[in-house]
């Protein structure tokens, strides 16, 4: 449990047990959650603590993981991570149009809770996708296409960089509403349910969708009707240039859910490990019992919302705070002391992603835009 929380003042005191009995796993931890408190203590000092208090959690956690799976989730987090930064660079020279939503910082969140799936499960989410999209099993190259919006992006270039989808992989999008994807991966959720599969739904959003009505809605029905759906609130802490604590009335979002009788969970989103561990929690009561859960999980964009926010809202103190807990950092400090990869293993790393980002951006380059019968074909009216 990161200090973060700890040391914020308690708001409401959620109960012991939650209506649906299947042990309300956020019944200890969310007792003082106050999104407002940890963007006003910018201290460096604070965050150092912080930063130590993974270390310690992360070296107990790696025990449960294959050392082979921890490499690949430090392979995707900094392929996350190179593909994107090259995004940002490709963006500013105009190769990329419309709008670019950057997942720098957030990386932790995709992967650890994405890599924790099987195959058959579903995900569905928000704009900021391209990194998910690749965790989900979509070449780079297809979804720097994309977002080039040419012919080879993977909806042929008519997505472009929020929309990113394959049905192939059960990656259902990629929206642009925010909050709608909630009741989409709700309906996808159930529908596993109708058809008898134990298969689960992870459904991203960030903090500013839980003020829609469509996330009270959703996390209602899928309780009531016992719907295996994992609501992954990504609560990076603003919504465009509005910080949480000037929308939101109780910055819990966690909280929220004892509204519906809902399992909940409070997550630092910079402990890829404490990500996988929280969400393997949350499937295990979806294939069972299939009951919802929701996970609040704190991160923070350390790019704009978009490639064009000038970022005016935010001090430097409190992104270099942030940085400072960088999750790819902590996550290869980790296995780094546990000796499970060494300084050469992360270079091989890097240059790996860096290759495939580099092909990734050749193949864009490369591929036409698409022909003009395209215009009417995958057309939904
Ligand atoms: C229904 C709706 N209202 C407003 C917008 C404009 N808008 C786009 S992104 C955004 C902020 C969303 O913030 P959050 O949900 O926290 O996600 P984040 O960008 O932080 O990942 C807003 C208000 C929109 N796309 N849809
Ligand atoms: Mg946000």
């Amino acid at each position: 449990m990161p200090k973060a929380a700890t040391r914020q003042k308690t708001q409401t005191k959620t109960t012991e047990s939650s209506t649906n009995g299947a042990g309300n796993a956020h019944s200890k931890k969310s007792e003082s959650n106050d999104g407002a408190a940890v963007t006003d203590s910018v201290n460096p000092k604070v965050s150092q603590s912080e930063h130590k208090e993974r270390r310690q959690s992360q070296k107990s956690s790696i025990k449960n993981v294959e050392p082979e799976l921890l490499g690949e989730m430090l392979y995707q987090m900094v392929l996350g991570r190179i593909f994107e930064q090259k995004c940002a660079e490709v963006y500013r020279i105009g190769k990329i149009g419309g709008f670019c939503h950057l997942y720098i910082g957030q990386e932790a969140v995709g992967v650890g809770s994405m890599m924790a799936l099987k195959a058959g499960d579903f995900v569905i989410s928000a704009y900021r996708d391209h990194v998910q999209a690749m965790v989900a099993g979509m070449k780079p190259e297809a979804v720097m296409a994309e977002l080039y919006g040419k012919e080879g992006g993977v909806v042929k270039g008519k997505g472009g960089s929020m929309h990113m989808f394959s049905k192939e992989k059960n990656y259902f999008g990629g929206h642009g509403i925010v909050g709608g994807q909630i009741g989409v991966g709700t309906g996808m959720a159930y529908a596993q349910k109708y058809k008898e599969t134990d298969n689960v739904t992870l459904c991203f959003f960030g903090e500013a969708a839980v003020n829609q009505g469509m996330f009270h809605e959703s996390l209602n029905m899928a309780q009531l009707w016992k719907i295996p759906c994992i609501y992954i609130c990504e609560n990076n802490q603003y919504g465009m240039g509005t910080s949480q604590k000037r929308a939101m009335s109780i910055s819990s979002v966690a909280q929220k859910a004892e509204a519906y009788g809902m399992a909940n969970e409070f997550v630092d989103g910079m402990d890829v490990l404490a990500v996988r561990e929280a969400t393997l929690r949350a499937i295990e009561r979806a294939r069972k019992d299939n009951l919802p859960t929701l996970l609040e999980i704190r991160c923070y964009r350390f790019m704009g919302h978009s490639m064009s926010d000038p970022g005016k809202y935010r001090t430097t103190e409190e992104i270099k705070k942030y940085q400072e807990r960088d999750p790819i950092f902590l996550f290869r400090q980790t296995l780094t002391e546990a000796k499970i990869i060494s300084d050469k293993d992360y270079e091989e790393i890097e240059n790996r992603a860096k290759e495939a980002t580099d092909k990734a951006v050749k193949f864009a380059d490369e591929s036409p835009l698409p022909n003009e019968k395209e215009l009417f074909t995958d057309v939904y009216a």
